[in-house]
């Protein structure tokens, strides 16, 4: 145990004897000072504390919000996991004075919060969350877990001095996302619910698997199973690859859904294909299978775009996806599609877009897909070419921000670093917080951001302790640019808050990359 924890360990007994031995009220919290990431709209403090105690009652769901027993569950297994204490979840009448934790489901119509939107009022002798929606009382839940103090696991703490205060706050942008790249390297269904988890904790809302590419293809097709069989048995560098059967996708969807998160599928086409061309000839123009490709590079492969089964194809893949995909979305890939004629690309884009729009979803797709003419709904994701996003905005369409250069995950952080690449820069997690997402779209109304998504190409990691090194902290400053106030925002409050979160990271296990730009908290 270093000084300052041991110090902190101290300061926790001596104000847990003073709240426990006499009635005094314990000295003053500032929940203005918490260090919250993302940082709230609106919080207002009341300088006191509210202690969490093995005999706080139970959690309780007032009958407004009877439903939410999921979300009131997660909280009693989180506050199980951070602290130890074990609560119940109840619901039902209460006499009024009782303390502990609520769950209010109200309209909240004169704050316009949203679906995501909460009220946290914390006082010494309850908290309440206040919501419209369930999916607002589960962000609250996060903000509550980022409150608990943090001591070290060998520190046996009963009492746990959450600050009070109000807090109001709802998102910027409806989707912030991170993607995963599973097809580079496979991640199976236990390392995306452990990805999930930790996403959940900043308030990104939506993960995009990025399901095939050229090293494989990773999610079953019950009517083309060579897809799997054949081009999910290998990945970059040779490995044994792997896939998602139907089954195991549908349990991400539900794991996700339990954390308010949207699963978006991307089925990559017409280019980054060659798993698929090489397990069915048929999508070829010239009808010879390729072999299997464990390279990284881009660009080299296409579906014949000319042939009907090419399309009965994508019909096939779509209508099976989407029927797993409770998501508004299908995301049709459409990068680098470098051998693929212009004026077959273009035609392609736009009866994949009327199949994805015939199966119910909205097309998704990478920066190029602007060369066609979208359809209403379509969503444009910016990685590169500001000139193909301005396209997709003048057609009308809504843009997700994804620039290379401060949020893609796989980018070095500096030229020592031993993961990823560095095409687009070297992002520092100072580069990764310091841009504004409004500033990549001049001259145009805020509402054609749908938001931000950081996504993680997987060519150089291939487990969870790589994964979490390139996306940790970097995912943690982008969760805050899709979802606080532009205004106020600086490096300086940003860093300090950062650094404060280096104890719960360290505590949940991450292998976060703790960058000497920030002083980690012990
Ligand atoms: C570009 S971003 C790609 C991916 C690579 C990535 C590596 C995009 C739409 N395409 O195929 O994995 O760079 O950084």
């Amino acid at each position: 145990m270093r000084y300052s924890s041991v110090f902190r360990y101290l300061l926790y007994v001596v104000l847990a004897t003073y709240c426990t031995s006499c009635s005094e009220p314990l000295p003053p919290t500032d929940l203005t000072k918490s260090a919250l990431i993302p940082h709230p709209v609106r919080v207002t403090a009341t300088q006191e504390s509210f202690v969490l105690t093995p005999s706080t009652a139970p959690i309780h769901l007032l009958a407004s919000a009877k439903d939410w027993v999921g979300t009131a569950g997660y909280l009693a297994e989180t506050l199980l996991t951070h602290t130890g204490i074990s609560l119940s979840v109840e619901n039902g009448p209460r006499s009024p004075g009782y303390g502990g934790v609520y769950f209010d489901q109200r309209p909240l119509d004169s704050l316009d919060l949203g679906e995501e939107g909460y009220v946290l009022q914390i006082a010494p002798q309850r908290i309440i969350i206040q919501a419209e929606q369930e999916a607002g009382a589960f962000r609250a839940v996060q903000t509550l877990r980022q409150l608990l103090p943090v001591v070290p696991t060998d520190t046996v703490l009963t009492d746990w001095i959450i600050p009070t205060g109000t807090i109001i706050d709802y998102p910027k942008y409806a989707y912030r996302g991170a993607m995963l790249d599973v097809s580079r390297h496979f991640f199976d269904v236990a390392q995306v619910k452990h990805y999930l988890d930790l996403l959940a904790l900043y308030k990104i809302n939506h993960l995009h698997l990025h399901l095939a590419d050229d090293q494989g293809w990773r999610m079953e097709i019950k009517s083309w199973p060579r897809l799997t069989t054949h081009g999910g048995s290998t990945a970059v560098g040779g490995g044994e690859g792997g896939f998602y059967t139907q089954a195991d996708y549908q349990e991400i969807v539900q794991y996700a859904a339990s954390r308010f998160i949207t699963i978006v599928p991307e089925i990559d086409m017409p280019g980054h294909t060659n798993a698929a061309l090489s397990s069915y000839a048929v999508l070829n123009c010239d009808g010879v299978a390729p072999d299997l490709y464990t390279g990284t590079k881009v660009g080299f492969s296409t579906l014949c775009t000319r042939k009907d089964t090419v399309y009965a194809f994508v019909d096939d893949v779509v209508r099976e996806i989407s029927a797993l995909t409770p998501g508004p979305y299908f995301h049709l890939g459409g990068d680098e599609s470098h051998v693929t004629p212009l004026a077959d690309y273009v035609p392609f884009i736009e009866r994949a877009q009327a199949i994805i729009n015939k199966y119910g979803k909205q097309m998704m797709g990478w920066e190029e897909v602007t060369n066609a003419q979208l359809s209403a709904g379509s969503v444009v994701q910016y990685w590169r070419e500001a000139e193909n996003m301005q396209r997709g905005l003048r057609q009308g369409a809504q843009v997700l921000l994804s620039p290379a250069q401060y949020a893609y995950l796989d980018m070095q952080y500096d030229s020592t670093t031993e993961l990823g690449l560095h095409w687009a820069a070297y992002v520092e997690v100072d580069s990764a917080y310091l841009w504004t997402p409004e500033a990549l779209v001049p001259g145009r109304s805020e509402s054609q951001i749908l938001g931000i998504e950081s996504p993680l190409w997987t060519e150089t990691i291939t487990n969870l302790d790589e994964l979490e090194y390139l996306a940790f902290p970097r995912v943690i400053g982008h969760a805050e640019l899709g979802w606080s106030p532009t205004e106020g925002r600086n490096w300086d409050d940003y860093r300090r808050r950062l650094g404060a979160q280096g104890p719960l990271l360290r505590q949940l296990g991450v292998n976060f990359y703790a960058s000497s730009l920030v002083e980690w908290g012990e």
